[in-house]
C-alpha cells in the first residue's frame, strides 16, 4: 500500500509551508512573510532509515475561492456529484489563467491526499474562509483543520466553532513551537482520518520515537569525538636554528585557539545535521552560534563546573599534581615563572579562569626544536566545552524546522548551567575519561559515547519523546 499523503491547504500566508516544514522535519521548505510564497505544489516525504513514512504536500493558498465555488454551484446537482464537479472545475481550468492556484492545490487532493486545512488562530474568523472550506468539503477527502496561532491575539475558540461545521477533527498546532511529542501526537490524530492510514501512521509514530533514541547516541558520538579532538590537539612549529621561540608564541597560541574554535564549530554542525537542520550553515557566516567565545573565561564558571563540583569529581587534585610536575620540569616550560608559578599556588588556572595553556619548546631527536602549544591540561576546559555543547544540543533538538530565525546562543539566555543536570556519579565517570585524555590516552571515545548518550537524552527539550511507543 502506498504511504499516507497529506495536502496542507488554506488561505495564503497562514503558515501552511511552516507546518509542512515542521512535520516533514525538512528545513528546505520555502517560508516567507509575504503571501504568495508557495506557487506550485511540492511533495516532502518524511523518511526514516530511507523508508517513507508519510508525505506532506505544500500547496499555494486559495486566491479566488468564492469565484471558484460560484462556478461549481452553477453545475451543482446532488451532494453525491460534488466531487465530480470539483474534478470538472480542475479539468476546465488547468493551464488557464483563471484559477491557477485553485487548480494546483486541488490536484493532490483529487489524487487521494488527505486535507490539512490551516488557519491563523490569532486573527478573527471571517466568512471569506467559507468558500474555501466548502470547496474542500465537496472533494469528500478525509480532512482535519489545524489552528496555527501566528500572532499574540487569541481567537481560537471562535475558529474552533466555525471549523467544526466543516471538519470533524480540529487541532491547535503551533508550527514554530511544536515539540517532538506534539508532532507525534498529531501524527496519531492523522491516523484517525482514514481507517487504512491508522496502522501506517501509528507505525510511523513508533519509528520516529525509536529513531529519536538512536539520535541521542549519534549526538553523543559527535560530542565524544569533538571532546577527544579538542583535548588532544596541539599546534606546533619547527624552530630554525638560533631563532627566538618567544617571537612565535602569540601566533602559535592564536593558531591553537582558532583550531579549537573550528573543532567546536564542526561539532555543532554535526549535531545540527543529525537533527536535519541543514541550512544553518547558510547563516553561519553572519552568526556566531555561541556568542560567548570559548576562551572568554568570564563565562567559564557558567558553562563549566564550579570549584566545589571540580573537587567532587576528583579533577582538582589531579590538576594540582599536574601543576607540580610542570614546575618540576623547569626549563621545558617557557613561561614557567609567570604561569606555572602562579598556577600551583593560585586557584585561578586550576579552576578554569586564567590562561588556558602554555607554549613549550621541545628538542627533537634528530636535532632542531619544536614549539608546541597545547594540549590544554586545564581541568575545567572539558566541562566548558561539554556545557556549551549540551546547551547547543537542547536548542537544536527543540528547534522547529520551520524556524528561519538565527540560532543565537548565549550564557545570558541559557538560564542554568547544563552540567548541573548531570548527576555526581556520571560527572566522576566523565572526569576519569578526561583525566585519561590529559594523560595522553586518547582511546576513550567509546566510553565517552556510552556516558554521554543518557546525558544528551536528558537535555532534549522533549523528554516525553521516548514514552510515545
Ligand atoms: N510566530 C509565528 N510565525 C509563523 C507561524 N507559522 C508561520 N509563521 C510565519 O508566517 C509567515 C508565513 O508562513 P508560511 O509558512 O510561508 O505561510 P504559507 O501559508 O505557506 O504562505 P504562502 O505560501 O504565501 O501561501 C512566515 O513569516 C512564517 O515565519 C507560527 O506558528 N508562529
Ligand atoms: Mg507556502
Amino acid at each position: 500500500m502506498s504511504e499516507p499523503v497529506f495536502a496542507v491547504v488554506g488561505h495564503p500566508n497562514k503558515g501552511k509551508s511552516s507546518i509542512v516544514s515542521t512535520l516533514a522535519r525538512d528545513d528546505s521548505v520555502q517560508i516567507a512573510p509575504e503571501p504568495g510564497t508557495t506557487t506550485v505544489c511540492r511533495r516532502f516525504p518524511m523518511r526514516v532509515d530511507g523508508r517513507v513514512q508519510y508525505v506532506l504536500v505544500d500547496t499555494p493558498g486559495f486566491q479566488r475561492a468564492r469565484r471558484a465555488l460560484a462556478w461549481m454551484r452553477e453545475r451543482e446537482t446532488t451532494a453525491a456529484e460534488h466531487r465530480s464537479v470539483v474534478e470538472a472545475f480542475v479539468d476546465a481550468h488547468r493551464g488557464s489563467d483563471a484559477f491557477p492556484d485553485e487548480c494546483e492545490l486541488l490536484t493532490p487532493v483529487l489524487e487521494g491526499a488527505g486535507i490539512l486545512y490551516v488557519v491563523d488562530g490569532s486573527v478573527p474568523y471571517g466568512p471569506e474562509y467559507e468558500a474555501e472550506m466548502e470547496i474542500l468539503r465537496w472533494t469528500g477527502a478525509p480532512s482535519m483543520a489545524l489552528i496555527n496561532p501566528i500572532g499574540e491575539s487569541d481567537h481560537i475558540e471562535e475558529w474552533r466553532a466555525a471549523l467544526h461545521q466543516y471538519f470533524k477533527v480540529v487541532r491547535v498546532f503551533d508550527a514554530l513551537d511544536a515539540p517532538f511529542d506534539k508532532q507525534i501526537e498529531l501524527l496519531r490524530a492523522f491516523g484517525e482520518l482514514r481507517e487504512d492510514w491508522r496502522e501506517p501512521l501509528a507505525a510511523a509514530a513508533r519509528t520516529l520515537a525509536e529513531e529519536r533514541a538512536r539520535v541521542y547516541t549519534r549526538v553523543a558520538r559527535a560530542l565524544a569525538e569533538m571532546l577527544v579532538d579538542m583535548l588532544t590537539y596541539s599546534a606546533t612549529r619547527r624552530l630554525s636554528i638560533g631563532s627566538d621561540p618567544s617571537l612565535f608564541e602569540s601566533t602559535l597560541e592564536q593558531e591553537y585557539k582558532d583550531a579549537l574554535r573550528e573543532r567546536e564549530r564542526k561539532g555543532r554542525r554535526a549535531v545540527e545535521l543529525i537533527y536535519g537542520h541543514r541550512s544553518v550553515q547558510r547563516q553561519e557566516g553572519e552568526v556566531e552560534l555561541l556568542d560567548q567565545d570559548l576562551f572568554s573565561t568570564d563565562h567559564w564558571y557558567f558553562w563549566g563546573l564550579s570549584r566545589r563540583q571540580l573537587v567532587a569529581t576528583g579533577a582538582a587534585g589531579g590538576a594540582l599534581l599536574g601543576g607540580a610536575v610542570d614546575a618540576g620540569v623547569g626549563g621545558a616550560s617557557l613561561l614557567l615563572g609567570t604561569l606555572v608559578g602562579a598556577t600551583v599556588g593560585g586557584a585561578t588556572a586550576l579552576f578554569g579562569s586564567g590562561r588556558l595553556t602554555r607554549t613549550r619548546v621541545a628538542h627533537l631527536p634528530l636535532g632542531g626544536r619544536l614549539l608546541r602549544c597545547g594540549p590544554t591540561r586545564n581541568v575545567n576546559f572539558p566541562y566548558v566545552v561539554l556545557g556549551r555543547a549540551l546547551y547547543h544540543h537542547a536548542r537544536v533538538a527543540g528547534r522547529s524546522h520551520a524556524n528561519r530565525d538565527t540560532l543565537t546562543l548565549s550564557a545570558d539566555d541559557a538560564g542554568e548551567s547544563w552540567l548541573d543536570r548531570v548527576d555526581a556519579g556520571r560527572r566522576k565517570a566523565l572526569e576519569r575519561c578526561f583525566r585519561r585524555l590529559r594523560d595522553g590516552d586518547a582511546d576513550v571515545t567509546e566510553e565517552l559515547v556510552a556516558l554521554l548518550a543518557p546525558i544528551v537524552a536528558q537535555t532534549d527539550a522533549a523528554p516525553g519523546a521516548l514514552q510515545t511507543t
